[in-house]
């Protein structure tokens, strides 16, 4: 069995990929629930429902989240009554919202949601989506202008506060959701995906007893760095690891999981690191991460795979 854990945009490709090339094993995904949010009083999970999207074929490929042709019109019709618009949740997208929410007010967990979703977009027969926790855990960013959810800074904020402090919000009461420890233990392989190390696997690994299941498990960890060229293709994972003083690159990203990691996959742009990363006592793997299609998402998968 393969494990992998992840977050975001980078994660949901390379699952795609991943999922390809695995022929009938089976894969775990164990995903952030750190930039869950609440909305016009509903629960949205964006990381799990990115991977759902991407895994069931219905991603927006072009914005690498939600649902490929959603329109618009409830949230345009909400504007009206001067409701908050700028996370931009389509038509087909508010449904599953509203399903989720339905069902944690009926009393399910996350990951029994996740599960159901999961069910319902027809997930691939093997493939388990995970939430991390079953806390409702959210991540904060305190910066120069005040402390906002990670979404606020995101998507309204377009990350341009300066970063001082990330806060993950009840992750002190966070235990693995069911099946977490388990897919670390029996996996044959553990993958960080491409994923923000700070918001993305950050949370993850902050919930109790995750990192000790990654320190003690017999199987191969490989991280796939997010960065190319020491920038990241989408999201704040550079801004952030500046904010927080750290160094912003591949081998920046691999002292972050130095004390699991076996191997660590960088681009063939940052192959200079590729020593930095070895002194570490971590293989480095230099290989092309560029994921623009899918064919190229597989091939990175493929690849990776073949390092173990
Ligand atoms: N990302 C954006 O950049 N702008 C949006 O308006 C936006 C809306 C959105 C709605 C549902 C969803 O599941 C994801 C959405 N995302 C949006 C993506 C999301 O902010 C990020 O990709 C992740 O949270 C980062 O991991």
């Amino acid at each position: 069995m393969i494990t992998a854990l992840g977050g975001g945009v980078g994660a949901a490709k390379f699952l795609e990929g991943l999922s390809e090339v695995i022929g009938g094993e089976g894969l775990s995904v164990v995903v952030n629930t750190g930039d869950d949010i609440i909305l016009h009083g509903l629960r949205i999970s964006p990381d799990v429902d990115t991977i759902i999207y991407r895994l069931s074929g219905m991603i927006d490929a072009n914005k690498g989240w939600g649902v490929r042709g959603d329109t618009f019109d409830c949230l345009s019709a909400l504007s009206r009554f001067g409701s908050q618009t700028w996370f931009n949740i389509g038509d087909i997208d508010f449904a599953t919202h509203l399903y989720r929410t339905q069902l944690r007010q009926e009393g399910f967990t996350p990951s029994q949601v996740t599960s159901e979703l999961a069910r319902a977009f027809g997930l691939k027969e093997g493939i388990t989506v995970l939430p991390m926790t079953d806390e409702d855990v959210e991540t904060w960013i305190v910066t120069d202008e005040g402390e906002m959810h990670f979404q606020e800074y995101f998507v309204k904020r377009k990350m341009k506060p300066d970063v001082i402090k990330v806060v993950f919000r009840n992750i002190e009461r966070a235990v693995p959701a069911p099946g977490v420890i388990e897919a670390i233990k029996l996996a044959r392989v553990i993958i960080l995906c491409p994923s923000n190390p700070i918001i993305s696997i950050g949370p993850i690994l902050n919930v109790k007893g995750i990192g000790e299941a990654l320190r003690a498990t017999g199987a191969k960890i490989i991280a796939i760095s997010p960065l190319i060229g020491g920038v990241p293709l989408k999201g704040p994972a550079d801004k952030l690891m500046r904010g927080l003083g750290l160094e912003v690159s591949s081998a920046g990203v691999a002292r972050l999981y130095r004390d699991f990691l076996d191997v660590m996959v960088i681009d063939t742009e940052d192959a200079r690191e590729a020593e930095i990363i070895s002194d570490m006592g971590i293989k480095p793997v230099v290989l092309d991460t560029l994921m623009s299609d899918h064919s190229r998402a597989a091939k990175l998968a493929s690849a990776v795979l073949s390092e173990i």
